[in-house]
């Protein structure tokens, strides 16, 4: 029998994860005394989005008097984004705050928030990921095990690469970009007439370094935290995602909880919306000027209507049903 790579390679991944997981079985034994909900992020220490699931979890255990905390295994403890979801629907692990992309597989209306171009402003991403659109988007999740808590801000996405500044969409051709796993982000790489390569984060240092890809597309946090700069210090503004970040609950523990624990919960995330906007323009504007001060070359492109004017097959692929075309209406009379 003829053995599929692809397939090897995340099962063992998986495997790794699970008994990264079983390595906690203890923490999770006394868990269930001392109810400390178990959260994954890819994130390091200190990065804005595992800083806002602890501050999650100090207002909890404070309306609580201690009865019910949180956990976050940064820096990608407990596996890829996508593996530690999958465990994440079947109730292996409480909570986990993942970017948008890796829920695309599980919910295509998640696709939504990443289509290119989407969000005029930040202020306009937060107003219709704050409402009744962003809501919608994360009730779609609850059948497929997950219940969706906030949204965390990721900023606006641009590429970076090796070679030389991305001036307009000419300047990407046949360059391999690496993309999260995701259809939409690969559609969105191809159009642009470069190639997509969908791998984990965690992969992209290695990679550019290596000469696997020629580029990477991601937030200035990122670019920052991953010391992706190194190797690719041309940063070019094409601003053409600002797919966010989410917090989830495994449906599975949601349901154990009482009503008022669950308002709580619900609560407690959103108050921590605020304190990681806060954290993370700051972190915005701090690694743009850190890494500007290191020797990374910013340009902005001279042709932003040519990369708009390319990613209208990405709406025709991915904005097909009646439920998709109102979020998109929906979102794009929220722009003012
Ligand atoms: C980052 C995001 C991560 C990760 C990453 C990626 O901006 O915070 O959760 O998904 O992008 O490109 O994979």
């Amino acid at each position: 029998m003829r053995r599929d790579p692809h397939r090897q390679k995340g099962l063992t991944r998986r495997a790794a994860a699970l008994s990264g997981l079983s390595a906690l079985g203890l923490a999770a034994c006394q868990r269930d005394g001392a109810r400390t909900l178990l959260s994954s992020d890819t994130h390091p220490a200190g990065y804005p989005t595992v800083e806002a699931v602890q501050e999650m979890g100090r207002l909890l255990l404070e309306r609580t008097s201690g009865r019910l905390g949180i956990r976050v295994y940064a820096g990608g403890q407990l596996g890829a984004e996508r593996d530690t979801l999958e465990i994440t629907t079947f109730g292996g692990l409480d909570l986990n705050r993942v970017f948008m992309s890796p829920l695309n597989s599980i919910e295509p209306d998640t696709t939504i928030p990443s289509l290119p171009f989407l969000f005029q402003s930040k202020d306009h991403m937060r107003r219709a990921l704050d409402g009744a659109p962003g809501r919608a988007i994360l009730d779609r999740l609850e059948p497929h095990g997950l219940v969706g808590l906030c949204y965390y801000d990721s900023g606006e996405r641009s590429f970076y690469n090796t070679r030389q500044p991305i001036y307009t969409p000419a300047d990407m051709k046949g360059m391999k970009i690496r993309t999260p796993n995701s259809d939409m982000t690969v559609a969105i790489i191809n159009a642009t007439g470069a190639n997509a390569t969908p791998m984990d984060l965690g992969e992209v240092y290695q990679s550019l370094v290596q000469g696997v890809i020629d580029g990477a597309e991601n937030n200035w946090p990122s670019y920052e935290s991953g010391r992706h700069f190194e190797a690719a210090p041309y940063f070019s503004l094409t601003r053409h995602t600002m797919t966010p970040e989410v917090l989830l609950m495994s449906k599975a523990r949601w349901d154990k909880l009482s009503s008022a624990d669950r308002d709580l919960v619900m609560a407690c995330a959103q108050e921590s919306v605020p304190f990681m906007r806060r954290l993370w323009d700051a972190r915005v504007d701090g690694a743009r000027e850190r890494l500007l001060a290191e020797g990374v070359k910013e340009n902005e492109v001279t042709d932003r209507e040519a990369f708009v004017k390319l990613m209208q097959p990405v709406y025709d692929q991915f904005v097909v049903t009646p439920f998709q075309k109102k979020l998109v209406a929906d979102i794009g009379a929220m722009a003012t």
